[in-house]
């Protein structure tokens, strides 16, 4: 009998040693000390063995339950550790690793150029004020002292829907509309999107104007050139200089057109200006007193003056961009190469 037992422990230890998972250890298991296992049935036969020996035969049998249960308790321990050392293994991070990168959004360059614009003139006291895109004939021109069939027409030749309403050729109309609205002192932005039947590298259909306008008691063109001084140095390098020349507009008198040094080569002339060291970025003037009547104002008590800028013409001349058709084209590489704040 007392080799049956140590050959059931030796079997049992040996079977342990070999499972390799958690699910057959407890088949095995079960193969001795289960209801039907060898060393339950032990007990069983109990009832063969004579009265004097039962108890030391059953103290045998319950020590080598006992053996058999720590032996496969002891492997079921060392097989879960292993299982979990395996888990965190193939769980485990690296992080010494780079991050993965995640790809920001940015914003258009005209949106950073026009936010900047924006900027520099509401530090200098300007409210926003934002027109409408399709508007009259009346606003687009006539209020701004250009009839029908005036030739300055043909300069801001756009499209129309019918005779009297089209799709805005400039954001001047912003002008009108501000003063029958508003009573002097008066310093509206008004930026959007404008229309007309241009394209090639430096004209595009749709564009973006910024029109800046200023009603008070003795407004001149000196306060023009002052405040256009002001916004070039805050846009452009601090050593940018302007240029003011005369120009036509039905709308000022007087009218001009303001140059910047080209921020290329810094106005000794190249490809960019055209030799010419200047380049021109928007019209302006002191505001026409027969506009300032006909949108009720006293031209004997207030004066005015205007500008308007072209955004995208700003943009090119900033970054160096010689086709205003690349702004349009959404090109992710050319657009990942503006400021990304
Ligand atoms: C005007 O549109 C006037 N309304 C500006 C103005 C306002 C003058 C107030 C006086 C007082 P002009 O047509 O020059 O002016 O256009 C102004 C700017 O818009 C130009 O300097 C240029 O930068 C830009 N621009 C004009 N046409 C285009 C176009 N097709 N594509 C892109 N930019 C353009």
């Amino acid at each position: 009998m007392q080799e049956k037992f140590e050959e059931i422990r030796k079997r049992a230890l040996e079977e342990a040693k070999q499972v390799d998972s958690l699910n057959t250890l407890n088949e095995i298991k079960a193969k001795f000390v289960g209801k039907n296992g060898e060393v339950t049935s032990l007990l069983r036969s109990m009832k063969d063995i004579p009265n004097e020996e039962k108890a030391s035969f059953g103290k045998l049998v319950n020590d080598l339950k006992e053996e058999v249960n720590k032996f496969f308790n002891e492997r079921e321990e060392y097989l879960k550790n292993k299982e979990l050392e395996s888990k965190y293994s193939k769980e485990a991070v690296d992080i010494t690793l780079p991050g993965k990168k995640k790809s920001v959004g940015s914003l258009h360059p005209l949106n950073i150029v026009r936010n900047k614009i924006i900027d520099a003139f509401t530090g200098m006291g300007f409210e926003i004020f934002e027109g409408p895109e399709i508007d009259t004939d009346y606003y687009c021109f006539q209020a701004l002292n250009i009839p029908k069939d005036h030739p300055a027409r043909d300069m801001q030749d756009t499209f129309y829907f019918n005779d009297n309403i089209l799709l805005r050729p400039h954001t001047s109309p912003g002008q009108v509309r501000t003063m029958e609205n508003k009573k002097p002192p008066i310093k509206i932005l008004s930026p959007g999107r404008v229309y007309r039947a241009d394209d090639d590298a430096s004209h595009s259909p749709m564009f973006h104007q910024i029109e800046g306008l200023v009603v008070d008691k003795g407004v001149s063109l000196c306060d023009l050139k002052g405040l256009l001084d002001e916004f070039v140095r805050k846009i452009f390098d601090s050593d940018t200089k302007t240029r003011f020349r005369p120009s036509y507009f039905p709308f000022t008198e007087p009218s001009v057109e303001v140059d910047v040094t080209c921020c290329k080569c810094h106005g000794k002339g190249c490809s960019l200006c055209k030799g010419t060291g200047w380049i021109e970025i928007l019209g302006a003037g002191v505001v026409n007193k027969k506009v300032l009547e006909m949108s009720g104002i006293d031209s004997n008590v207030y004066s005015g003056l205007a500008f308007g800028l072209g955004i995208e013409r700003i943009t090119m001349i900033k970054y160096g961009i010689s086709d205003i058709r690349t702004l349009f084209e959404n090109n992710i590489k050319f657009l990942n190469q503006f400021d990304r704040r």
